[in-house]
């Protein structure tokens, strides 16, 4: 595979951004190679700078579950562009997407849009501080919320995959009333809420955890979970930025009919556009700017092309069978990484609800930061590196997740499987 201008553009980059990348994930860090520079893609392909072409698994880390360039997405967005490409005033797109999240989700009365996954938990997080009168809030270990102060403790995706502790920068202040527990552990979680009750406005979760690699909730955590914080009065906020719109089309609440009081959505509601949501019950929502006293605001919020990228993404997911259709080639992916470990005995954990999935390279089950911590990230970087050079674009950390979208080919999903049984073949000769 020759990345020859991809190596050329990277040293170019690193001159002007830092790390070469706007987001350090992308760095390729924890794989142990440069990225390759992305110049187009189409369905479930992607191709990069040096014209080498690549089955997509990253899915731009979510939001591509029609795959790259639907023609439906595409002329929407050119549409829109014609008539100006922001305003900062109301318009009837912003309340088309808003009807179509509420009619989504029922627990959400209300939504506001902001530009990022991270915007929209920053603001539920306020929202419910400002609504409960409290400071405290509970996330959980290896679970990322995005890079606003109060979340970077013990949290997953780029911040566990460069090993980074927390951030400097975060005043000890801010993080001191961020209270971090074990994932799918009922007891602490009892303990730590009963305990601190009074002082707890929310508790923040991801109903199944994609940035410590996906792990699925345990038979009773998130029944447990909304049990404990509607007996406690604390809020319950459901962070699906990954989740909304892709384990169901009313989400991971739809999928285990669990009700939060609150929910972020970002990634598919944007098709690819910078858009991200909070909303939930009318009571709480209306509590915030210009009807109540919490504020949020922002110069993009409800962008046009972005929500005429989410009206259009919203409204493909509608199609008769999409979710069933796109689960069932999930599963015959994962069966057969599941068979490509048996046939040559690399140990994995493979974790996969709906469309998405990690392997985790470790032999015993993967069920919370802790142990997904005892996968060998080495052994990951080398299957990263074999798999790019096969033509399969995998995501570039173990504490990651593989997304199969509607695009995905059966024929794509033959040959990954081919190439990762070559690959697990070529482990076990090191
Ligand atoms: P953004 O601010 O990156 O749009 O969203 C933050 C966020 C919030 N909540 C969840 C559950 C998320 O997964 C994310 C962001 N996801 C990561 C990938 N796992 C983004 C990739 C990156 O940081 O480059």
């Amino acid at each position: 595979m020759n990345t020859i201008v991809s190596g050329k553009m990277f040293e170019m980059a690193k001159k002007v951004i830092p790390g070469g990348v706007n987001s350090p994930v992308r760095a390729c860090r924890s794989v142990g190679c440069d990225p390759v520079f992305i110049q187009k893609a189409k369905g479930s392909k992607i191709y990069d700078v040096d014209g080498n072409e690549y089955i997509d698994f990253v899915c731009s880390w979510g939001p591509m579950i029609h795959g790259h360039a639907p023609d439906d997405i595409v002329s929407a967005v050119k549409a829109s562009a014609g008539d100006s490409t922001s305003f900062g005033a109301p318009t009837t797109k912003e309340m088309a997407l808003a009807t179509m999240v509420v009619e989504a989700i029922p627990s959400i009365e209300k939504v506001r849009f902001v530009n990022s996954g991270t915007e929209a938990t920053m603001s539920a997080v306020r929202l419910a501080r400002g609504y409960t009168g409290k400071d405290v809030i509970v996330k959980f270990d290896g679970c990322y919320h995005g890079h606003a102060d109060s979340f970077l403790v013990k949290a997953g995706s780029g911040v566990v995959t460069l090993g980074i502790p927390g951030s400097p920068g975060v005043p000890e202040d801010i993080v001191k009333n961020t209270v971090s527990i074990p994932y799918n552990d009922d007891a602490v979680l009892e303990k730590t809420l009963r305990e601190k009750s009074d002082t707890i406005a929310c508790v923040i979760v991801e109903p199944v955890a994609g940035n410590m690699g996906c792990v699925p909730p345990s038979a009773t955590f998130l029944t447990k979970l909304r049990t404990l914080t509607a007996e406690l009065g604390i809020i319950l906020i459901f962070d699906e930025v990954i989740t909304g719109f892709r384990l169901a089309y009313g989400g991971a609440q739809e999928y285990f009919n669990i009700t939060p009081d609150l929910t972020c959505l970002g990634k598919i509601i944007g098709g690819g556009l910078p858009v991200g949501a909070y909303g939930g019950k009318a009571e709480i929502m209306d509590q915030i700017a210009p009807d109540g006293p919490v504020y949020q605001a922002g110069t993009l919020s409800g962008n046009p092309l972005a929500m005429a990228a989410g009206i259009a993404n919203l409204k493909l997911l509608q199609r008769p069978d999409f979710y069933s259709d796109l689960n069932e080639k999930a599963a015959f992916l994962a069966d057969g990484l599941n068979r490509s470990a048996e046939s040559t005995g690399v140990s994995i954990t493979l974790n996969r609800v709906g469309s998405f999935m990690t392997g985790f390279f470790v032999g015993t089950p993967v069920t919370d930061f802790n142990s997904a911590m005892e996968s060998d990230t080495e052994r990951y970087g080398i299957h990263y590196r074999q798999m790019l050079s096969k033509g399969i674009y995998l995501a570039p950390s173990q504490f990651e997740v593989a997304f199969v979208s509607a695009a995905h080919s059966w024929e794509d999903l033959e040959k990954s499987i081919k190439m990762t049984e070559w690959s697990f073949k070529k482990l076990t000769e090191k």
